[in-house]
C-alpha cells in the first residue's frame, strides 16, 4: 500500500508532504509515514531544513476520529512529535484551509509555522468531549500563554490566521502560493543560521491566568457545554503545563485524555459528529440523480414563519417574493426583514454591501400572480388543513409547470395536500421550524408520489440555505418525525405527570437538568399554548388517544392563558419580559383538572420525570424506525438535537437509549405498561431489538 506522506529532497530542503483526502485525517499510516520521512530526512546529510505541508483543500483536520472507537495504534503521536521536535534541522511547516485538532498538534511540535491568509486553525476537541491529546493541552500554553491557551479551547471555533499570528500561534503569513512561499522562507531561516525552536523547551506564560479568569472560563463553559466533563479536564491539564516539564506534562495528558476519550460524553458527541454528515447522504439520490434549476421562490405567507423563512432565502442569494393578501401584514413583515438584516449589520456579522443586496432581491406583494413564474412556492399559512387545500389547488393552478410547491405545515398530512393538484410528484414538505432564521434544522418531508428529482432539488437548497436538512417519510400519523415525537411521546408524558402530581416548575426543572436548553411548559408558553391545543386538535392527536391526555395544556388553552403572549400561561409574563415567573396558582387548575379526571396525586421525582419524558421519545422513535420514516437511526439524533435541543453530549434519544442498553430501555417501558396503562406499550421494535441484544444502530431500512 502506498503511503499518504511522501518525501522529496531538492536544494538542501527536504519536502515532507501529506496527502489523505478529503481532509487529510491523521490516522495510522500518516503517522507511519511521517516518522518514517523525518528519520530519513534527519539522517540524509544532504538535507538543512524540512518544510511539512498537506496536499488538498486542507492541511489536516485532526486526528482520525474513527480511531477513538478502534484505539490509536502505532506509532503514538508522541512518538511521532518527539522525532519531529526534537529534529536538529529546523522544521517549518504551512498550514492552509483548516488544520485542527491533531492537525495543529503536529504544527505546534514543528519549530516554525506559516499559514496563507485564509488558513484557520483550532483545537476542537472539546466539541467531541475530548481534550487535546497530542500533546496539545501542554505546547499550546508553552507557545502562546495559558490563558490564551484556555481561550482558544474554549472558543471551539477556529482563528483566523491574522489572529494567530498576533498570538504567536504562527510565525508568518504567506501571499502567494503557500508552497514555494514556505520554502523559500525556510531557505532564508537557514541562511540566518536559525536553530530548532522547539515548543517543549519554552516557558508557559501564566499572565493573566488567574483564579478570576478560570471563573470566568468555567461560567462560559456552564453556559456553552452545560453538563459537560471535557472543559473541566482541559483546565486540569492546563494546569499541569504550566507546573510540569513537557515529557511529565504529557503522561498526565494521556491519563486525562484517556478518561475522556472513554467517557459516555464523547462517545456520544463522536456519534453526533458522523450523524450530522450522514444526514445529507439520500439513498436514491447520488450526485447524478437530476435536479430543478431554483433560484426565484415564492412565499405565501408574511407571518413570523413566511416572514423568517424569506430571511433564510434571501440571505442564501435567491429572489424572493413574499405573497400575502393583507398589505398590513407585508408591511410588518418588510420592516421585520429590514430590521433582522441591520441588527446583522449592526453586529459586525454581515457587511452593509451583502445586507443591501439582500433586500434588493425581496419584493412584497399581495397578488398571488406572482407566483406564476417562481421556481419553489412554499406555502406558509397558518396550520389548518382546509386553508392548506385551498392553497394547494390555487399554486397548481397558478405555478408554471415544473415548479416545486412546498408545505412548511409541521404536523399535516403532505399527501392530502398533494392530492389537491394535478402534480403531486412536484409536492413536498419544507417543515422550517421557528424562528426559521435561527433554528438550524428542516425537515425535508418525502410525500408518497414526490419524485427524486424534487427530493434532490430539496436536499440541495437544504444545503445552499446552510440547514442542517433531514429527509423523513411521512407515515400514517401526524407530525412526520420530530413534532410527532414531542406531541405523542414528550408533551403526552409531561402533562400526565402535572396531573399525578409534579409541578409545573419540577418538570421543567428536571428536563433542563438532563441538558434541553428549557422544559416542555416553558417551550409551550413561547411558542403558545393554543399553538399547541391547535395541534393536538387538528391533528387528531388527541382524538386518536383512547385515553384523555394533554388535559392540562387544553385547560389552559381553553381558559386562555396562552402564554408569554397573554402574559399568563404555564409561567407569569411580566409586561415586555418573557422571563419566566413561577406562579403556584397555576397548580390549582392542575389539581382542579385531576380531580375531575380522578388521577390520585403523589410527588414524582426529577429521575422518574426525565426517564418517563425521554423514554416516552424513545418508544415513539422506534415506532418510527419501524414504520421507515427515516433512513437511519442517527437521523431522529439529529433533528432532536438540532430542532428541540436534545443534549449533543446525550448523542440524541437513540443514541442515548443505545448507550443505556435496549433491554433496560425495554423493561423500563414494559414496567411503565403495566403500572401506567396501554398507552405505554412497548414499540414491537424496542422489544426485538432489545431481545436480540441489538442497538437501533443497527437498524436499515428493508
Ligand atoms: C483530535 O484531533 C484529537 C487529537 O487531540 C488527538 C488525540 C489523540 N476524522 O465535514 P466534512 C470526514 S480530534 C475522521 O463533510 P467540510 C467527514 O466525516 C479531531 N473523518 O467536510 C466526511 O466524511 P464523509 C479534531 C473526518 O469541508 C469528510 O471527512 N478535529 C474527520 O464541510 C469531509 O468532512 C475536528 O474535530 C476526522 N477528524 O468540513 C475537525 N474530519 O465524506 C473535524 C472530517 O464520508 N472536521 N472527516 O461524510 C471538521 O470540522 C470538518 O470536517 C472540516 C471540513 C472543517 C475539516
Amino acid at each position: 500500500m502506498t503511503s499518504p506522506v511522501t518525501l522529496a529532497v531538492d536544494d538542501g530542503i527536504a519536502e515532507i508532504t501529506i496527502d489523505l483526502p478529503p481532509v487529510n485525517a491523521i490516522n495510522q499510516a500518516i503517522r507511519t509515514g511521517l516518522l518514517e520521512c523525518f528519520r530519513k530526512a534527519i539522517a540524509d546529510d544532504s538535507v538543512q531544513a524540512i518544510v511539512l505541508l498537506a496536499a488538498g483543500r486542507t492541511y489536516m483536520a485532526g486526528a482520525d476520529i474513527n480511531e477513538f472507537d478502534t484505539g490509536v495504534g502505532e506509532p503514538a503521536y508522541y512518538d511521532v512529535f518527539r522525532v519531529i521536535e526534537n529534529s536538529d534541522k529546523i522544521v517549518v511547516t504551512a498550514l492552509h484551509g483548516t488544520a485542527l485538532g491533531g492537525g495543529l498538534e503536529t504544527a505546534l511540535a514543528c519549530h516554525y509555522r506559516c499559514a496563507d491568509a485564509n488558513a484557520r486553525m483550532g483545537l476542537p476537541e472539546l466539541s467531541l468531549g475530548i481534550i487535546p491529546g497530542a500533546g496539545g493541552s501542554q505546547r499550546l500554553p508553552r507557545l502562546i500563554g495559558a490563558k490564551a491557551a484556555v481561550e482558544t479551547v474554549f472558543g471551539i471555533v477556529p482563528i483566523k490566521a491574522e489572529k494567530a499570528l498576533e498570538l504567536g500561534l504562527i510565525d508568518k503569513i504567506v501571499d502567494g502560493d503557500l508552497r514555494r512561499g514556505a520554502i523559500s522562507w525556510t531557505k532564508e531561516l537557514v541562511q540566518q543560521g536559525a536553530s530548532p525552536r522547539r515548543t517543549g523547551e519554552m516557558d508557559v506564560d501564566v499572565t493573566g491566568y488567574d483564579d478570576d479568569f478560570l471563573a470566568e472560563m468555567r461560567t462560559l463553559a456552564g453556559k456553552r457545554m452545560r453538563g459537560q466533563e471535557a472543559p473541566e479536564r482541559l483546565l486540569e491539564a492546563v494546569a499541569v503545563a504550566t507546573k510540569l516539564p513537557l515529557e511529565e506534562g504529557l503522561v498526565e495528558e494521556k491519563r486525562i485524555g484517556d478518561a475522556a476519550v472513554a467517557s459516555a460524553e464523547s462517545e456520544a458527541l463522536r456519534h453526533v459528529f458522523f450523524a450530522e454528515r450522514e444526514v445529507t447522504k439520500v439513498p436514491g439520490i447520488g450526485k447524478s440523480a437530476s435536479r430543478i434549476e431554483v433560484e426565484t421562490v415564492g412565499i405565501l405567507g408574511s407571518g413570523t414563519m413566511g416572514t423568517g423563512i424569506g430571511i433564510v432565502f434571501g440571505n442564501a442569494g435567491y429572489t424572493v417574493r413574499i405573497i400575502d393578501p393583507s398589505r398590513e401584514s407585508l408591511d410588518k413583515c418588510k420592516a421585520a426583514i429590514e430590521k433582522t438584516q441591520a441588527s446583522q449589520v449592526g453586529r459586525g456579522r454581515m457587511d452593509q454591501a451583502t445586507a443591501a443586496d439582500m433586500l434588493s432581491r425581496m419584493s412584497y406583494v399581495t397578488s398571488y400572480d406572482a407566483l406564476a413564474d417562481v421556481d419553489l412556492a412554499i406555502e406558509a399559512v397558518f396550520e389548518d388543513m382546509n386553508l392548506k387545500k385551498e392553497i394547494f389547488a390555487k399554486l397548481d393552478e397558478i405555478c408554471k409547470p415544473g415548479a416545486i410547491l412546498a408545505s412548511n405545515s409541521s404536523t399535516l398530512n403532505i399527501d392530502d395536500m398533494a392530492a389537491c393538484t394535478a402534480r403531486p410528484a412536484s409536492v413536498v414538505g419544507l417543515h422550517f421550524f421557528s424562528p426559521a432564521n435561527i433554528m438550524k434544522l428542516l425537515e425535508i418531508v418525502r410525500a408518497g408520489k414526490t419524485s427524486k428529482e424534487v427530493l434532490a432539488t430539496a436536499v440541495d437548497i437544504g444545503k445552499r440555505i446552510r440547514k442542517v436538512a433531514v429527509v423523513v417519510g411521512i407515515g400514517g400519523t401526524f407530525g412526520f418525525v420530530g413534532n410527532r415525537m414531542m406531541v405523542k411521546g414528550y408533551i403526552r408524558e409531561a402533562d400526565q405527570m402535572l396531573l399525578e402530581g409534579a409541578s409545573v416548575q419540577e418538570v421543567d426543572k428536571a428536563i433542563y437538568d438532563f441538558g434541553l436548553p428549557m422544559g416542555p411548559w416553558t417551550m409551550n408558553d413561547m411558542g403558545g399554548v393554543d399553538i399547541m391545543c391547535s395541534v393536538l386538535e387538528s391533528t387528531g392527536a388527541r382524538a386518536a388517544n383512547p385515553e384523555p391526555f394533554y388535559n392540562v395544556t387544553l385547560a389552559l388553552g381553553e381558559a386562555g392563558l396562552l402564554g408569554q403572549k397573554t402574559g399568563q400561561g404555564f409561567y407569569r409574563y411580566e409586561k415586555g419580559d418573557r422571563t419566566p415567573i413561577y406562579d403556584p396558582s397555576i397548580e390549582n387548575i392542575i389539581a382542579g383538572e385531576a380531580e375531575r379526571l380522578n388521577v390520585g396525586r403523589k410527588s414524582l421525582t426529577a429521575d422518574e420525570i426525565q426517564q418517563r419524558c425521554i423514554f416516552g421519545l424513545i418508544n415513539e422513535g422506534a415506532r418510527i424506525l419501524e414504520e421507515g420514516l427515516v433512513y437511519r437511526a442517527s437521523d431522529i439524533d439529529v433533528i432532536w438535537i438540532y430542532g428541540y435541543g436534545f443534549p449533543r453530549f446525550r448523542g440524541g434519544p437513540m443514541f442515548y437509549a443505545d448507550q443505556i442498553g435496549l433491554d433496560k430501555v425495554y423493561e423500563t417501558v414494559r414496567g411503565y405498561h403495566e403500572t401506567l396503562g396501554n398507552y405505554w406499550q412497548p414499540a414491537p421494535l424496542l422489544e426485538q431489538f432489545a431481545k436480540e441484544g441489538r442497538k437501533f444502530a443497527d437498524w436499515a431500512p428493508e
